[in-house]
């Protein structure tokens, strides 16, 4: 029912008023032509805008804002490059399934097509990696389309939503109508999953002699932890946890075998190829973690549950699908479990968690060749730190290392870019979980390589207040580019060393942009510094750790074979037969 005598509001002030009324708080962006009549009225709102220095960063810190709090992020730039701009973070928020409104403007509506000025078609640009997206050029449209972007944004699959608005359509004025019910034919997500279905895992599960759990970040964008332990402990059965999982099932749990795939454990990647039954919970068999699909976990019967339709099946195929969101499919399957036989699984459990006492991951000697080690600058932060810190990781070597070797103890606390594999991702990510979780220590754990993409967030941080602390792991290299030229290039480096040695001095680019600026070479220093930035909870901190460069990423599956021929050393394959008790 529309409400009566509406009131007659611009488009500008329409957008704004329906940003309060959805309930956003905090919008990160920068003003342009296009947009700037959304910007005049925002100056009145008591919506939080946050003037971030590229709209990379905005992109990424809706994502972080998003990852920590369960709420939409908010982003806003201007038509052609403000909004080009956005597209990576776009991007990774599809691949991700990120709940994300980007707002950007257009060009008035008559020079849609025309190549005007600072015209840039983002909607055709972003058509493949947005869940929706609206072009709006009639004010009157404003209120639904934002109703509906944040609506379409985290139900179902969560993911990117774009409103696009031409200038014309925010300068107008039109009368204020608030949806009570959204227009959106054909979207109905499929919550509740089918009885059958869930009785039918019940019975694989009740069958199987070696299971285990697949759990992908599904787990964290239906937020069912608490179901997911229940099942664990109901069944017994062990948990890989991929990428974009740890820490939805706490490490210290001896059935959590850690991260599968490529770079994964070989506990967790042993336990996937020679299990008969996957359970797989929100993941998707990407190739990082499948390796070569056809030899993928030749024995096991699949059971795929998914709020996304389009996943199951896509890579491997289903025994048993389930649509539905997690929470409520988990729910379901536990209540037909706990009236369920179950056997013990016991023969296989020992199996796997020997493996894992046989095989842990990044044990390494604190300094090597007279440098600091990486993945002992890593696990220190972890351990100071401690398991309640949020953890922001770039991508790379130190991603994997971040991944393995922090403590995941708890949901929502490791963001990282797993889908898209964005460098750059690390800085403006950290800052928008900051701003979504104030109370938290935020530690981004970044390489040289991606700090560079996207630092100047940190003088963002250092006018709004939100006190980051960074890690920047300083190989002199694009390490994970350098790994590969040493084991499949014949240690031929081409364009893979960036000289960070000579350029820039990171603590000084630091304090050029009103940050504190900390580094450390010796082992002494690593606890002294890690402590220094721990006190530092005014203006954000860059520590620089200076490591060796020849530190490589084990165990790993070398792209495209299969998870068998995984390595825990250069030409060194697990024993995986090793009678041991
Ligand atoms: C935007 C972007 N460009 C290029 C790449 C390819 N890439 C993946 S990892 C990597 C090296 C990262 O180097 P650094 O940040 O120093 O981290 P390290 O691997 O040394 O820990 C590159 C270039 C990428 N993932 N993203």
């Amino acid at each position: 029912m529309a409400e009566e005598s509406p009131q007659i509001l611009t488009g500008a002030q329409a957008l704004v008023e329906s940003l309060e009324r959805v309930g956003v708080e905090v919008l990160f962006g920068i003003p342009g032509g296009a947009i700037l009549p959304a910007y005049d009225p925002l100056y009145d709102s008591k919506v939080r805008h946050i003037l971030v220095r590229h709209e990379q960063g905005a992109g990424h810190a809706a994502e972080g804002y998003a990852q920590v709090t369960g709420k939409v992020g908010v982003c806003i730039a201007t038509s052609g490059p403000g909004a080009t701009n956005l597209v990576t973070a776009i991007g990774d928020a599809y691949m991700d399934s990120v709940p994300m409104v980007a707002i950007t403007g257009q060009v008035t509506s008559q020079s849609i097509g025309t190549d005007a000025f600072q015209e840039a078609d983002i909607r055709g640009i972003t058509f493949p990696i947005t869940k929706h997206s609206f072009l709006i050029t009639d004010p009157a449209e404003i209120p639904h389309a934002i109703a509906a972007a944040f609506h379409l944004a985290i139900t179902g699959r969560p993911g990117p939503v774009l409103v696009d608005i031409a200038k014309d359509a925010l300068t107008k004025s039109a009368p204020f109508v608030w949806p009570t019910e959204l227009d959106l034919p054909g979207y109905h997500p499929i919550t509740r999953p089918h009885g059958k279905q869930i009785r039918e895992a019940a019975k694989l599960i009740a069958e199987a002699e070696r299971p285990v759990i697949y759990l992908g970040g599904g787990i964290n964008r239906a937020r069912a932890w608490d179901q997911l332990a229940e099942l664990v402990r109901l069944t017994g059965i062990p948990v890989v946890t991929t990428l974009m999982a740890r820490g939805a099932f706490p490490d210290s749990h001896e059935l959590n075998l850690g991260m599968p795939g490529m770079h994964g454990t070989v506990a967790a990647v042993g336990a996937l190829q020679r299990s008969d039954l996957l359970i797989t919970l929100g993941a998707r068999f990407d190739d990082r973690v499948t390796g070569k699909l056809d030899s993928f976990a030749p024995e096991a019967k699949v059971i795929h549950a998914d709020i996304d339709p389009a996943e199951i099946s896509k890579n491997r195929v289903a025994d048993v699908p389930i649509v539905g969101d997690l929470a409520e499919v988990l729910d379901e399957l536990n209540q037909t479990l706990a009236d369920t036989d179950l056997p013990q699984y016991t023969e296989w459990v020992h199996q796997v968690t020997d493996l894992k006492r046989r095989y842990p991951t990044g044990d390494s000697e604190p300094v090597s060749d007279g440098l600091l080690s990486p993945e002992y600058v890593i696990k220190r932060i972890g351990e100071i730190a401690g398991p309640d810190a949020t953890f922001v990781a770039g991508v790379g070597q130190h991603q994997m290392w971040s991944a393995h070797l922090l403590p995941h103890e708890r949901p929502t606390r490791f963001l990282n870019s797993g889908g898209a594999g964005t460098m750059g991702y690390c800085v403006p990510t950290a800052m928008g979980a900051k701003v979504g979780r104030p109370e938290d220590v935020v530690w981004g754990i970044d390489g040289d390589g991606c700090f560079q993409m996207t630092n100047q967030e940190l003088v963002t941080c250092a006018l709004e207040g939100i006190p980051i602390k960074i890690a920047v792991i300083n190989n002199r290299s694009l390490g994970m580019v350098r790994q590969w030229q040493t084991l499949f290039y014949g240690e031929r480096y081409s364009n893979t060393n960036l000289k960070t040695h000579l350029v820039p001095d990171f603590p000084k680019l630091a304090e050029a942009m009103g940050a504190v600026g900390l580094r450390a070479e010796t082992l002494e220093e690593v606890d002294q510094v890690i402590n220094q930035a721990m006190a530092i909870n005014d203006r954000p901190v860059v520590v620089e750790f200076v490591v060796h460069k020849d530190a490589m990423v084990w165990p790993m599956v070398a792209a495209g074979t299969s998870n068998d021929e995984i390595k825990i050393a250069r030409d060194l394959a697990p024993k995986w037969d090793e009678e041991e008790l």
